[in-house]
């Protein structure tokens, strides 16, 4: 039986100096201080360019106590694949390895490798931290950007192109785990690293990242509006383990619940979402609801 973690029991040494790059109420600084609590010392980070590049810095005054690797946009999960072959002709196999990118890293230009090191099992954790844009160039569409969202480089009708399900594209390769998670449920995704590293082979973590700048809200904000992303039902937090589907953490307890906060208290919450009329965000409640209806189905 697994015990969740409490914020009583979480480690409480820090791998992620005080004072990063970052804006103020960034979530991926949020993710990024628990997800390294959760990796520990024995890891290697490979980070494509990125916010998270920025936050990290540059040594002698990186803002992270673990080694990290950057390397070209498109090649992380290949440079991953790279370490990991080096580690073990060293025999120091036990060195975790973890790729971590924005969802820009991940789902548009670092698809392609990432793809080949899951269809191949190489044993590495990949994160992908999705504030849901290439925010580090100034907040441009990616395969993630939802649709409607405006951004620098669809300003005046919002993306046209529905969201990249990205996690659903590395179920389909058959790796054993895949999981969502989100910056404003630090437990859950300190939980599901903790899970993921104890496994063989490619694991994928894809968490749900607030960006204040980028979506176009106070950033005392972020906590608030990630918990509201997941209590409309906007953004699920589950497992597939082994092939097998679960929803998870407060996910799971929306369904013993029975009901969702409409999406329209979310969307309004961020600039970005300013073009929508009553109609389209009538149209993606009706989408929320139908992914809803077959998980009440099921539980
Ligand atoms: C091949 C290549 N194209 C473009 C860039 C410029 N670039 C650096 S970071 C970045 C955006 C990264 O977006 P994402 O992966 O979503 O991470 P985020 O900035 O949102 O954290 C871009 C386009 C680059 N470094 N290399
Ligand atoms: S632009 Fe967004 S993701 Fe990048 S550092 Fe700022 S808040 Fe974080």
């Amino acid at each position: 039986m697994s015990t969740k973690t409490t914020i009583l029991t979480l480690p409480k040494e820090e791998l992620v100096h005080p004072g990063n790059r970052a804006c103020t109420g960034c979530g991926l600084s949020i993710a990024y201080r628990i997800g390294l609590k959760a990796l520990g010392p024995d890891t290697i980070l490979v980070v494509p360019p990125s916010c998270l590049t920025v936050l990290q810095g540059l040594f002698p005054v990186a803002s992270t106590k673990l080694p990290c690797l950057n390397v070209t946009f498109a090649s992380t999960a290949a440079a991953a694949t790279g370490v990991i072959e080096a580690l073990k002709a060293q025999g120091r196999d036990h060195i975790k390895v973890v790729g971590w990118a924005g969802d820009g890293g991940t789902s548009d230009i670092g698809i392609q490798a990432l793809s080949g090191a899951a269809e191949r099992g190489d044993d590495f954790l990949f994160m992908c931290y999705d504030n849901e844009g290439y925010m580090n160039t100034g907040v441009q569409r990616s395969g993630t950007t939802p649709q409607w969202a405006v951004t620098t480089n669809t300003p005046f009708k919002g993306k046209q192109q529905r969201k990249k399900d990205v996690p659903a594209i590395m179920a389909a390769h058959g790796i054993d785990y895949v999981a969502t998670a989100s910056a404003a449920y630090p437990l859950d995704l300190y939980d599901k690293i903790k899970k993921a590293v104890t496994l063989q082979g490619t694991k994928y973590i894809h968490i749900h990242t607030p960006c204040p700048p980028g979506w176009g809200f106070e950033p005392r904000y972020s906590v608030k509006i990630g918990k509201l992303a997941v209590e409309t039902g906007y953004f699920d937090l589950y497992e597939v383990e082994r092939g097998e589907f679960r929803l998870t953490g407060a996910s799971e307890k929306l369904v013993e619940k029975g009901q969702l906060v409409p999406v329209g208290e979310y969307l309004k919450t961020q600039s970005r979402f300013r073009l929508l009329t009553d109609e389209k965000v009538a149209e993606i409640q009706a989408q929320i609801d139908a992914k809803w209806a077959a998980y009440y189905q099921t539980a």
